[in-house]
């Protein structure tokens, strides 16, 4: 660990006391509450809306429909696609439904009013006149020609496709002794932050200035979307993300709500809150996960892979609120940590009349990652040969890194796996799981009518994806050093990584640098929270900075003092002579003087100042890697099964905060947990959704998270400075393979394998009907 904060993390003190600042804790002055009126229908013309009765209503101050809207915008459409080859058409989203719905839950009309108790009121007065159209749900169906359109203006419904093609793969399938063909169905899902999405806002209208409270991973883009939409330049919006519940993916999206309420606050001149209700937060955030896979392997007899190729539908849902990147990470995950000779898949975007799809923790690679661990463990059973085994035999070996495979990363170059060692990694995996004593507890089982499985999964993550992240580093005349980041922070630590590097390399004590982050006029450039990246962004640029503010101390003390930079040390804010006692200078003594005096020059001519920005940016993105270890009990009379042992060995280059890092797995884990045993959006055939609440949607709970033993292998990252890879989401990309191996491996005497997720009970109990069902049919039955 680079230095170290005794007695938590830098943000604890006030989130532990109550006192952080969420977005629903502004209150201001003459604010008024927003509420959205949603399609009640996946797919129709919108023939009329009535508003009359909604706008009579006492305290209702606006009801807006898209006419209302539409002056106040450059454009009709929030025109958020990141650029990629792989669009066949542009889906943007509609601020509000101007002719058609296309998803349950999409925003219709906005209603403003003093209390939000009012602005319900009110919203459920709006009369809306829907003209049903045909509804899309399901995306092999969607790519069927003739299929009805989710979307009457696409060509049809679908939006992308690609393909992650090299080696020979029809000779690998003419030479291969086992081919396996495999169908495999994930559900939908995404990560349900405690804190639901948020918006407010205050108009400054002398300053002509628009400040916006989001609860958002990326302030700096959500501030360009609402220059870019609003025709506003960049000094007359200021985005805060305050302290943020949980972000998870979601909340890297801008959302349409974002851009009515900014809108309007500034039309009325008035603050403008909104907080997303769980219901809302069910059928209208950006979620992710369902996909459909057809898959074929090709192992020779030894279990060794040949090659890979199949077809795989994601859906889409209604239109493109963000990238395109999750099936190109799931198709590039399938080859996972595993010498594989030859692919050819290729990934189909399908358009659906459900909520628009955007990243969850993992970002479509727990899904590549499901897809390739279950071959090997399907192909270990075919060919006898022990499920930790077949992958020895396929992992990329320790001596081969960097590692690379002739894949397209986007900005063009192959892709790489930096550093690592995969074999290590799963033997320690299944050390810390004590695997070799796993037949002596399966037989305690037994004598309990329980059966119990163990299973692992190994994964690689990219992790760091660039440009950059901005941090300034900034001594005051005070002495008191301030940290400034472009990126954001949603519970993962990031004041207390930045406080640490800071700290180390200025010699002070990291519970006294005060670290903003999340605040577009504070940093001028920021990216923000997504794809694991700001340990290796942030962090690296964390430390260049502070490296010069400290070279620069050092330096003006030298020039003053006629002595050796290299001479001097800093620590805790004072300049000494090495081995010497006494105060030479003080760190503010420094920033003092090169803050200026009136008519004098800055001593030594310097630039003025003590600070320095740094835009660290990657070159190659390191790839964090981990192997899983669960072992579970399955009943097989109800279908429930039971964690009981969770192990992980991660490696995610050089750890700069174990604890944060164990945090992260674990948190990670629970994700993974939610997606395989719990966690499905089910839409009915209208494409109504039906699991809106946390009573029809379960996600994990404490009673079904087992104690975990998580243990850190660091191969640091030759990419940056700090050898560092990202932590935030690898637990989750691990966890489903490997629970789902330990319960085929509880159920190994039936033959159940399991192609789905989640495995709910009823599921559960369906494969073990159908397993027994093939027995029972075999031939010499
Ligand atoms: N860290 C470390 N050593 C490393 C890498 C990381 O000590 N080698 C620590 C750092 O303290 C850093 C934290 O781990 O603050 C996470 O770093 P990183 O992996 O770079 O992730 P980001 O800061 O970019 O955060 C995003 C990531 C993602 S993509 C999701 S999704 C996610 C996650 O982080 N959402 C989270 N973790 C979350 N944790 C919480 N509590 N809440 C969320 O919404």
């Amino acid at each position: 660990m680079t230095g170290t904060i005794t007695g938590g993390r830098v943000e604890d003190p006030l989130l532990l006391r109550g006192r952080g600042q969420f977005v629903d804790d502004t209150r201001q002055p003459g604010q008024l509450h927003a509420v959205f009126v949603r399609s009640s229908h996946a797919h129709a013309r919108i023939g009329g809306i009535d508003c009359t009765e909604a706008r009579a209503l006492p305290g209702v101050h606006a009801v807006w429909t898209y006419d209302d809207l539409r002056p106040l915008l450059t454009g009709d459409r929030i025109a958020q696609e990141l650029p990629s080859g792989y669009m066949r058409f542009t889906v943007n989203p509609w601020p509000l439904v101007r002719e058609e719905a296309t998803y349950v839950g999409e925003p219709i009309a906005m209603v403003l009013a003093t209390s939000r108790a009012v602005a319900e009121d009110a919203a459920m007065r709006v009369e809306i006149d829907y003209d049903p159209l045909p509804v899309v749900v399901d995306p092999v169906a969607a790519d069927r020609p003739g299929s009805a359109l989710a979307r009457s203006e696409c060509p049809d419904n679908r939006v992308a496709q690609t393909r992650v093609t090299y080696g020979a793969t029809d000779d690998a399938f003419s030479a291969a002794s086992l081919v396996l063909t495999e169908r495999f169905e994930l559900a939908k899902g995404t990560g349900h932050s405690i804190e639901t999405r948020g918006i407010a806002t205050a108009y400054d209208a002398a300053q002509d200035l628009l400040t916006v409270w989001n609860s958002t991973q990326m302030p700096h883009r959500c501030k360009t979307i609402l220059c870019d939409m609003l025709g506003l330049m960049e000094h007359q919006v200021r985005v805060i993300a305050p302290d943020v519940g949980g972000g998870f993916g979601p909340k890297a999206v801008f959302h349409p709500e974002e851009l009515v309420v900014s809108a309007a606050s500034r039309a009325l001149g008035r603050p403008v809150k909104w907080v997303e209700d769980r219901f809302e937060s069910f059928a209208s955030a950006v979620m992710e996960r369902d996909q459909v896979w057809d898959t074929e392997a090709a192992f020779d007899t030894e279990g060794r892979l040949l090659g890979i190729r199949g077809r795989g539908w994601h859906d889409h849902g209604s239109c493109t609120p963000y990238g395109f990147a999750i099936p190109y990470n799931t198709a590039t995950n399938i080859i996972g940590n595993y010498v594989l000779p030859a692919i050819d898949v290729e990934v189909i975007w399908s358009l659906t009349n459900k909520v628009p799809t955007s990243s969850t923790r993992g970002a479509g690679r727990p899904q590549g990652t499901f897809l390739i661990e279950r071959l090997l463990d399907i192909a270990a059973r075919r060919l006898s040969i022990g499920r930790d085994e077949i992958r020895r035999r396929n992992l990329i070996p320790a001596d081969k890194m960097p590692y690379s495979v002739p894949v397209r990363m986007r900005d063009g170059s192959d892709m790489t796996y930096d550093s690592g060692d995969y074999p290590a990694c799963q033997d320690g995996a299944m050390r810390l799981a004590d695997w070799a004593g796993f037949e002596a507890r399966r037989a305690e089982s037994a004598k309990r009518g329980r059966l119990r499985g163990i299973g692992v999964a190994n994964y690689v993550e990219l992790t760091g994806r660039g440009p950059f992240e901005s941090v300034t580093v900034r001594v005051g005349p005070s002495g008191q050093i301030l940290v400034t980041s472009g990126g954001t922070a949603q519970g993962q630590g990031h004041k207390t990584m930045l406080a640490t590097l800071v700290a180390d390399v200025l010699g002070a004590d990291p519970a006294e640098i005060h670290v903003q982050c999340g605040d577009t006029a504070a940093t001028l450039l920021g990216v923000g929270a997504f794809a694991s990246r700001q340990a290796v962004t942030a962090g690296n640029s964390a430390r260049e900075a502070a490296q010069a503010v400290r070279d620069k101390a050092l330096t003006v003390a030298a020039t003053l003092l006629q002595a050796e930079t290299a001479s001097l040390e800093l620590k805790d804010g004072n300049i000494r002579l090495k081995g010497d006692a006494e105060v030479k200078f003080t760190l503010a003594g420094i920033a003092r003087m090169m803050n200026g005096s009136i008519g004098l020059p800055v001593p030594g001519g310097f630039e003025p100042g003590l600070f320095a920005t740094s835009n660290f940016q990657v070159t190659g993105t390191p790839f964090a890697n981990g192997s899983h270890v669960a072992e579970v009990e399955v009943d097989p009379e109800t279908g429930a099964v039971t964690i009981e042992r969770f192990a992980v060995m991660h490696d995610c280059g050089t750890v700069l905060n174990p604890a944060i890092v164990d945090g992260q797995v674990a948190g990670g884990v629970v994700h993974g947990i939610g997606m395989t045993l719990f966690e499905w959006m089910l839409y009915d055939d209208e494409g109504q959704p039906l699991t809106v609440t946390c009573a029809d949607y379960l996600l994990p709970t404490s009673d079904s998270v087992p104690e975990m033993v998580i243990g850190h292998m660091e191969s640091p990252s030759p990419l940056n400075p700090l050898g560092v890879k990202g932590a935030g989401e690898g637990g989750t990309i691990g966890a489903p393979a490997a629970i789902v191996s330990a319960i085929d491996d509880a159920l190994g005497a039936l033959g159940v394998a399991i192609r789905r997720l989640p495995v709910t009970p009823p599921v559960l109990l369906q494969e073990i009907a159908a397993a027994r069902d093939g027995a029972a049919r075999a031939p010499g039955k």
